[in-house]
């Protein structure tokens, strides 16, 4: 099994790959930590990867570890366990969203949101019949990511393992949001102040 995976991927590795064009991608700075980069280049690939790079600069660094980063992706496919997703961060740090996940059933990713938040992991989902699946936790959580400088060129792969069964990817949305929410703002005050007080007290007592 090791032999084999390691053929498949020096298969792919010398394969022709393609680069979803940047002409159709953008990247919308909503406030100074959030970033959303959309691509809607449609490209088709089958025993091969394709891949895109978004760079985001003037995210606060490093990422909080309230940050939250969400991927998005509207691939149609007839084979979905052909498939492999993968995020590289700009230090090397990557994660697998999807590896071979989805049996035979079709478009299981055709709009599935990627996210930590959600109550199924695509490792676990018990899936029974084709059609989008969303939301889905990756196979390792986007958390990785958090504590590292955000800005620079990230990765987003697409392999398809297996000949024959092309996927074909036709938007693609990576949203990267550090900023800490309100309430969790108001947790941390709590917290940073409970601390506070508890350390005056602390000196009171032993003097
Ligand atoms: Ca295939």
């Amino acid at each position: 099994m090791l032999f084999c995976n390691i053929f498949l991927t020096l298969v792919l590795f010398f394969t022709f790959q393609t680069y979803l064009v940047e002409s159709a991608e953008t990247v919308t700075y909503t406030a100074p930590h959030t970033a959303v980069y959309e691509n809607t280049d449609t490209a088709s690939f089958d025993h091969t990867y394709i891949y895109c790079q978004p760079t985001f600069a003037g995210l606060r660094s490093p990422l909080s570890s309230y940050a939250v980063v969400t991927v998005q992706v509207w691939i149609t496919h007839g084979y979905c366990s052909d498939l492999g997703l993968e995020l590289d961060a700009p230090n090397g740090d990557n994660i697998m969203l999807t590896n071979r996940r989805g049996g035979s059933y079709s478009n299981i990713f055709y709009g599935t949101l990627f996210t930590d938040s959600a109550p199924y992991s695509v490792a676990n989902y018990p899936y029974s019949g084709s059609g989008v699946v969303s939301p889905l936790r990756p196979e390792s959580p986007f958390s990785t990511f958090r504590g590292h400088n955000p800005n620079g060129k990230w990765i987003f792969y697409f392999f398809d393992y297996y000949a024959g069964y092309p996927g074909t990817v036709s938007r693609t949305i990576i949203t990267i949001q550090g900023k800490i929410s309100t309430i969790l703002q108001l947790i941390e005050k709590i917290k940073t102040n409970n601390k506070s007080k508890r350390k005056k007290s602390t000196v009171i007592t032993m003097n």
